[in-house]
């Protein structure tokens, strides 16, 4: 994890936003880097309406003046820039370790160009190494997890601060380790169809773009 790295890749995601657009704002601390600047920009001023993926995000918006919208207002997003916390050659990725994954597909489903910016520490050969963030109702938790098992997912429930994690919807998650994963997208229709689950962090076939910071180098896959 390089912060330089972030910061590079943040400021060239930004680089892609012009006024009059609606953005995505996304979640974690690489997505830090691209809320602060757009917050720059705004006091300069840019001109845009802002979705946040998570009420972390909301309070940075909020506290850097970012003019925002509720997404059920909106049709379409133009640009979200998010992070993740691994991805592959083929633009999946494993997302969620921040607790954001639920908003932050729903924002990407009616993204236009979504922006994934990373340090280069994120890329991978295969998906896996990082367990996958599997959002439950509580009530199914311990069904899922019994349904995971059969899928060769071992789970392990969140805790943060001595206490089972709940997210922005109330939601405990799974952290799910099926060991170096060969098949992303047939695994991601596995869990789509477990009752229970209300979504997962394998985000396949929903990156345009994937923006790497790479020692003093930006590099854009796509
Ligand atoms: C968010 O970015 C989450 O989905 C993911 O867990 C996180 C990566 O965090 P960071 O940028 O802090 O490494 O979108």
């Amino acid at each position: 994890m390089n912060e330089q790295e972030k910061i590079n890749a943040a400021l060239k995601a930004v680089s892609f936003i012009s006024s009059g657009q609606t953005i995505g704002l996304g979640t974690g601390s690489t997505a830090y880097f691209a809320i602060k600047e757009i917050g720059r920009m705004v006091r300069e001023g840019l001109q845009i309406r802002a979705i946040p993926t998570s009420e972390a995000t909301r309070q940075l918006a909020e506290e850097w003046k970012i003019p925002l919208a509720n997404i059920n207002d909106i049709e379409t997003i133009d640009i979200t820039i998010d992070g993740a916390d691994e991805f592959n050659k083929k633009l999946q990725l494993i997302k969620g370790g921040g607790g954001a994954l639920l908003r932050e597909k729903i924002v990407a489903s009616i993204t236009r160009k979504q922006v994934i910016i990373a340090d280069a520490s994120k890329q991978v050969e295969k998906l896996g190494a990082f367990k996958v963030p599997v959002e439950v109702v509580p009530f199914a938790a311990h069904a899922v997890a019994r349904k995971l098992n059969i899928l060769n997912g071992v789970a392990t429930l969140r805790v943060k601060n001595g206490s089972t994690y709940r997210t922005d919807q109330g939601n405990y998650i799974l952290d799910v380790s099926f060991g170096l994963i060969d098949d992303p997208a047939s695994l991601a229709k596995e869990l789509d169809h477990i009752t229970g689950v209300v979504e997962h962090g394998l985000f396949i076939d929903l990156a345009d773009y994937i923006i790497v910071g790479r020692g003093d180098q930006v590099e854009v896959i796509t």
